[in-house]
């Protein structure tokens, strides 16, 4: 296939939130139940079409969120298109956790457009975090926009890498 752009796509977030099942889901459509943690980072490729825009080849680098990996990310970040950092609805922590990131995530373009993600939607009687309240930390921080998925469910997946690959190509088209 031939492609107009390539983007690169860091997903950032705590361990355990979901980074490689949405991932996963994304490239293969299937959710697995047996993600194991990620080492490292783990690199993917999709050619997304875009009504109106052309073919964008996404570079997926889905990040170990694991601490003892941490150091690794200001390397992957650089030369990065769009990040999404993803929380797990079901666990306030790893949404406070976002301003602990954002330094590195920001750290060679403060402005690169950043999609919050909400995950798990599924786990309704689980769910620690409201809508409002993650809407009003993607605005205070300057989020391109929040976004809530389930992988599990296939709710807003493609959604999600559309809506960021869109601002993505805009971002970049303004820098032009
Ligand atoms: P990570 O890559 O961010 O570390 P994973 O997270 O994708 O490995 O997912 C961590 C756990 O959350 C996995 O469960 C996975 O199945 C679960 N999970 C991911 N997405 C969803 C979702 O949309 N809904 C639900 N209900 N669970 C999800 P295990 O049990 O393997 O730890
Ligand atoms: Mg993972």
């Amino acid at each position: 296939m031939s492609y107009e752009k390539v983007f690169k796509l860091v997903i950032a977030g705590d361990g355990g939130v979901g980074k490689t099942s949405l991932t996963n889901k994304f490239i293969t459509g299937i959710f697995k139940t047996d993600t194991r943690i990620t080492i490292g980072v783990e690199f993917f490729i999709k050619d997304l079409p875009i009504e109106g825009l052309g073919i964008v080849r996404l570079q997926i680098w889905d990040f170990g969120g694991e601490e003892r990996f941490r150091f690794l990310l200001p390397t992957y970040v650089k030369g990065a298109n769009g990040i999404m950092f993803l929380f797990s609805t079901t666990n306030m922590l790893t949404l406070s956790h976002f301003d602990d990131w954002l330094p590195i995530l920001r750290n060679y373009d403060p402005t690169i457009p950043i999609m919050l993600v909400g995950t798990k939607i599924d786990l309704k009687a689980q769910r620690r975090v409201t809508k409002h309240e993650a809407i009003d930390i993607a605005r205070s921080r300057g989020c391109s926009s929040y976004v809530e998925v389930s992988a599990k469910e296939s709710i807003n997946v493609e959604e999600a890498f559309r809506t960021l690959t869109k601002v993505m190509w805009n971002y970049q088209a303004r820098r032009e």
